[in-house]
């Protein structure tokens, strides 16, 4: 580190809150160097209590970063810079020193699979971004655990900020505080540094009182060194590093290393009228209502649906040989457009107090508003949008972000599952991948094989997204929906997954795979009606799990036989052919597909299986 860095001795900070004293060695010298780096004028350690919240939320509401919402008890909006609203993929590296294990070389240009950067061209970047980024501000000290404290499961960080809203929404979407620094013993946490980049005195003002720094954003994971140091955004998975940055890109990593799997996966119990219950973890890549999914209300009289988590798995094999699963997270960041009471009555029940919306708009009542929120508007109420106007129909954009958010407690959902904290997680037995796929992809299918299972992952597609960049319509691969989030080369990952099965004692769950999008070949309409109805899936998924359900052989998987998925109820009009219809033409195109995919994304770090699947699959296609 240059000398001038270091310029600034630790002992002029001001210690507004906790003990340097007090703290294992290797988290003070994280600390001070830190902020020999950073300048903060002040350091708050912080210890998770209601009333370091309540001064935390005080702090931010006379910043002018959040207004109280009166209609509900202790919630908060927070509009951003319009510049500041979302991920940024471009902007987000894997530091290794060999490209090779940070990414597959692409054959075709940059890497769909993540992006890489040298240590050397990370040290240039961060000695422009870093040094004096917190001058005038305070840096505060978030330890935090990933999973519940004291779980064989969890794993621990600490990060680093200059955002108080960062603090208010770690302290929800994370186990933070003291509990979680008296646990953590030597120096085997998660090191995240995180500042918005925008040092006091400004040198321009600020948008909507939001700081941020656009042009210099870069959110950076060192997984060698288990660091992450994100700059210039203040939002979501650029900010909160517990969740993607930690959870997804450096628990793979890890997970890797250590022979479990880190997954953007949600985790539900389903319970059937036996009062039997099996776990199931679920990927999905976004906009395909994996939220809604967590926390289904089912629509089959008996059946019984609860959530664990709605969008990261750590799952370990145990002893006995059971996958077993924890929800590192303690909250949901959940996108708000599309959440109702018919789409998803448990989250609007879950949101309704201590939460932290952002993006969202906001009634002249003091309440919160979004597309698809659908609820009429008392008369003489009025909206204002996300970007702080009054709004109206007419103006031909979304009173809400596409991508606005809520940030809301785990615990506050209605069907939270009573094993949700449980420290040795919950028994998974399926695994359910699926899409959004307008044509040609069957309601379900089973794979054939544990390694069949891992091909099915691998060659995920999806119609494109409002919450990244990409926009359009285009379906695009998103391999186990985890593509923006890999922490390592995906074709590593790849042979990871396979290896499982290599594992004497290990009780593989089964592999499906859904599709609740698939569209009626004459009007565009949707041929399953969804949301509580897919119980009626989940159903078929338990009992062949279960030895129940005899399946019928396809081309692509085990599809359910004549009979065996249950319909009653569901009315006429149901078109099956439509739904479960295979077609040769497409599937060729499918293929096609995956093929070139795999041969310019994966290239020679494609593990040979996934090779002889494909082939497998082409012969299975051409027998249609
Ligand atoms: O979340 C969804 N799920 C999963 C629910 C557990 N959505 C919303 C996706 C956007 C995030 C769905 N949209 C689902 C679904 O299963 N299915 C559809 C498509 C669809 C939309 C509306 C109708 C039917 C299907 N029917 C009527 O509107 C009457
Ligand atoms: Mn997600």
């Amino acid at each position: 580190m240059p000398p001038q860095i270091q310029s600034q001795p630790p002992s002029s900070l001001r210690l507004l809150q906790g003990d340097l004293a007090a703290l294992s060695p290797a988290l003070r010298e994280f600390i001070e160097s830190s902020a020999a780096l950073c300048q903060p004028d002040a350091l708050h350690i912080c210890d998770g209590s209601e009333e370091e919240n309540r001064c935390i939320l005080a702090l931010l509401e006379e910043q002018g970063m959040i207004r109280k919402l009166p209609k509900y008890e202790n919630c908060w909006l927070a509009r951003t810079d319009p510049r500041d609203v979302a991920r940024v993929e471009s902007k987000t590296v894997i530091v290794t020193t060999e490209e090779r294990d940070a990414v597959p070389s692409a054959r075709a240009g940059v890497s769909q699979l993540g992006r890489w950067m040298s240590p050397e061209e990370f040290e240039k970047a961060r000695s422009l971004r870093f040094p004096g980024c917190m001058k005038g501000r305070t840096m505060y000290v978030i330890p935090y655990s990933m999973g519940p404290v004291g779980s064989p499961l969890s794993k621990t960080g600490v990060q680093l900020t200059d955002s108080a809203y960062v603090v208010a929404s770690m302290r929800i979407m994370t186990r933070m505080g003291r509990a979680v620094l008296e646990a953590l013993g030597g120096g085997d946490f998660v090191r995240c540094l995180h500042s918005v980049g925008c040092p006091l005195p400004l040198k321009r003002p600020l948008v909507n009182s939001w700081p941020c720094n656009p042009e210099l954003t870069l959110v950076a994971h060192v997984p060698e060194q288990r660091r992450i140091e994100s700059f210039g955004s203040g939002y979501g998975g650029n900010s909160l590093l517990g969740k993607k940055c930690f959870a997804l890109r450096i628990a793979s990593t890890i997970a890797r290393e250590e022979g479990w799997l880190a997954e953007h996966m949600l985790i539900l119990g389903i319970t059937n009228p036996d009062g039997r219950k099996k776990y199931i973890a679920a990927a999905f890549p976004s906009a395909c209502g994996k939220t809604n999914l967590a926390m289904l209300q089912p629509a089959l009289p008996g059946w019984k649906v609860e959530c664990v988590g709605d969008d990261i798995a750590w799952m370990k094999f145990d002893k006995e040989g059971n996958l077993r699963a924890i929800n590192p997270e303690n909250g949901f960041f959940g996108v708000a457009p599309g959440t109702s009471a018919k789409t998803n009555p448990n989250a609007m029940a879950t949101i309704c107090k201590n939460t932290i919306f952002t993006n969202v708009a906001e009634t002249s009542d003091g309440g919160v508003y979004w597309e698809g929120m659908d609820q009429s508007l008392p008369e003489g109420i009025t909206l204002t949008s996300w970007k702080n106007k009054l709004w109206t129909p007419e103006d031909g954009e979304p009173c809400a972000h596409p991508n606005s958010r809520f940030c809301t407690p785990a615990s506050q959902c209605p069907i939270i599952d009573p094993q949700w904290e449980s420290p040795e997680g919950v028994p998974i037995e399926a695994v359910i991948f699926g899409g959004r796929r307008p044509q040609g992809v069957p309601l379900v299918y089973e794979a054939f094989d544990w390694e069949h299972g891992v091909f099915v992952g691998a060659a995920m597609r999806s119609e494109a997204t409002a919450a990244a960049e990409h926009k359009g319509k285009a379906i695009m691969h998103d391999p186990f929906a985890m593509r923006p989030f890999f922490g390592y080369n995906f074709g590593r990952y790849l042979a990871h997954w396979l290896s499982m099965a290599q594992r004497p004692q290990a009780r593989l769950p089964r592999v499906f795979h859904v599709n609740w999008f698939r569209r009626c070949e004459r009007d565009g309409s949707f041929l399953w009606p969804g949301f509580g109805e897919n119980v009626r899936v989940l159903e078929w998924i338990f009992r062949r799990v279960d030895g129940q359900a005899e399946g019928r052989r396809s081309a692509v998987g085990y599809l359910p036989a004549e009979g065996e998925l249950n319909l009653k109820g569901l009315g006429p009009g149901l078109d099956l052919q439509q739904l479960f219809g295979l077609s040769q033409e497409f599937w060729e195109d499918e293929a096609r597909s995956i093929r070139e995919y795999f041969q310019t994304q994966v290239g020679a770090d494609l593990p040979c299986e996934m090779e002889r699947q494909l082939e497998q699959l082409e012969q299975r296609i051409q027998q249609l």
